[in-house]
């Protein structure tokens, strides 16, 4: 046992060091820290990535090989990079499994006609804005409306995956019947022929409920794996076969095991853990948050429904969000629509791991789809839409509760 937690330690050694070549910052204290308690485990609260407690020692290997699939393999011409493509590693967005940095963003264009995305001939809805040698990269076309997304941290994603459909349909409101001037709804979207619904799935006319993604766009960290892989990188898989730049269907150029490693890592990344829980500002700002009706959409607690993955099934976790989309109102309207999710609506993200969010993001925060608030308080001031009522709430207060309503925020 020793063994395996110096290797995994070391492998989370090795990538501080990718981290921190690559942003400068947090990487060397991180990689210290874990020098120091080595051999027990490295300083959980710290850091984002690493897994949950409880899987078997078969499973930790599972774990580790997603890993390094996911951090270090870089792909290239000859691994089936491209021809088109965005970035070359999924570590390279999602560094540390933390969030992204404004150089790591997507851009995904076009609006919707009667005949779904007016611009799917012209390579929308992803811009693939980097070509091999000999190739042409897309561009946006003119008068296409697009929307740039940071990349959001990916830890704990696996017990969000893991949550019910019942569940999700039960907190969302689409016609505002409680009439709080919240009104939550799924994004349904078709089924793809390799999704495993989970059991007991509702699905709706050939379609399920999105849940990952800024606007709920994919079903489930499969889904989100293979079009990532597609998309992103230009690799195709036995689940995503088509190449992005002659639209012809190719052989797999990342393994389907791979794939399964990936969203093995995926699921078991370990949850956040929040720093100084019972500090009394933390404990009276989680207060003030409530009452500011926060947590109407950043919902506190979820809970699980059975999970193969024994440390995943039947648990509660602290995400602070609902998983559901918003109408954020027009200031956050940036035209761009994806499945049935209008231009002005998005996924409440999770808000565990906020504090922590900086450290991969080169020391500042770039908040929001697209990163453009750069603090807490600047996110929370460009809330609009059905979130109007709760802004005004927190901007109401006095500075002092303010300011403890951060600490608490920083806190996650
Ligand atoms: C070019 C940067 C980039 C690359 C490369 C990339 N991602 Fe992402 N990732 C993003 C962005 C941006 C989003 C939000 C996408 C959306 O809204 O649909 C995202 C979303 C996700 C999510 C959903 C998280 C959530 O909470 O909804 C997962 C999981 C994920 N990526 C995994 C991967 C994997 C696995 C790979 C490699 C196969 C990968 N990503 C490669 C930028 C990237
Ligand atoms: C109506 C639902 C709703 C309410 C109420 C709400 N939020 Fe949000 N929140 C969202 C959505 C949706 C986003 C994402 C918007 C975007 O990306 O453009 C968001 C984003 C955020 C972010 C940025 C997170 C990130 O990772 O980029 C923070 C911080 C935040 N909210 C805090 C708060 C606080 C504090 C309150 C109460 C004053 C609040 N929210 C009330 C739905 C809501
Ligand atoms: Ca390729
Ligand atoms: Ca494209
Ligand atoms: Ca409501």
């Amino acid at each position: 046992m020793p063994n395996f937690i110096s290797l995994l330690c070391n492998t989370l050694i090795m990538k501080r060091i990718t981290v921190f070549l690559l942003l400068g910052l947090a990487g060397y204290t991180i990689v210290s820290s874990c020098k120091k308690v080595q051999p027990s485990a490295p300083a959980n609260e710290a850091i984002l990535d690493g897994p949950v407690e409880g899987l078997t020692p078969a499973q930790n290997i599972i774990f580790l090989r997603g890993d390094v699939a996911f951090n270090d393999e870089i792909f290239t011409s000859e691994t089936g990079l491209g021809p088109i493509f965005v970035a070359t590693s999924c570590g390279s967005c999602h560094a540390g499994d933390g969030k992204g940095h404004p150089f790591s963003t997507l851009t995904r264009f076009g609006q919707t006609d009667s005949t779904g995305n007016k611009y799917l001939t012209k390579g929308a809805p992803q811009l693939q804005h980097r070509a091999l040698p000999g190739f042409e990269p897309e561009k946006l076309p003119e008068g296409a409306t697009f929307t740039r997304l940071m990349p959001p941290a990916n830890t704990g994603v696996g017990y969000l995956e893991a949550v019910t459909d019942q569940d999700l349909l039960a907190m969302s409101d689409p016609t505002d019947a409680d009439g709080d001037g919240i009104s939550g709804t799924v994004n349904w979207i078709p089924i793809k022929n390799y999704i495993n619904l989970q059991d007991g799935a509702v699905t709706k006319n050939g379609k399920c409920i999105g849940r990952f993604g800024k606007k709920a766009g994919a079903y489930n960290l499969m889904q989100q794996t293979a079009s990532a892989y597609n998309q992103d990188m230009g690799i195709s898989s036995l689940y995503e076969p088509i190449d992005t730049y002659t639209g012809l269907e190719i052989d797999p150029e990342v393994s389907t095991q791979t794939l399964n490693d990936v969203v093995f890592y995926l699921q078991t990344l370990k949850a956040p853990i929040q720093r100084n829980p019972t500090h009394p500002d933390v404990v009276a700002g989680k207060q003030l948050f409530v009452q500011a009706d926060c947590a109407k959409c950043h919902k506190p607690e979820l809970k699980t429904g059975y999970s193969p993955i024994a440390p995943l099934s039947y648990q509660s976790f602290y995400p602070y969000t609902d998983m559901l989309m918003h109408d954020m109102g027009p200031g956050l309207d940036d035209g761009y629509t994806e499945g049935m999710a209008t231009t002005a609506e998005w996924r409440t993200p999770a808000l565990w791991g906020l504090g922590l969010s900086k450290n991969s993001q080169g020391g500042s925060y770039f908040l929001l789809h697209d990163g453009r608030a750069h603090s807490i308080q600047d996110a929370i001031m460009l809330h609009g839409g059905e979130a109007t009522n709760s802004r005004n709430k927190y901007n109401a207060l006095p500075e002092s509760d303010k300011k403890k309503m951060l600490t608490f925020l920083e806190s996650l």
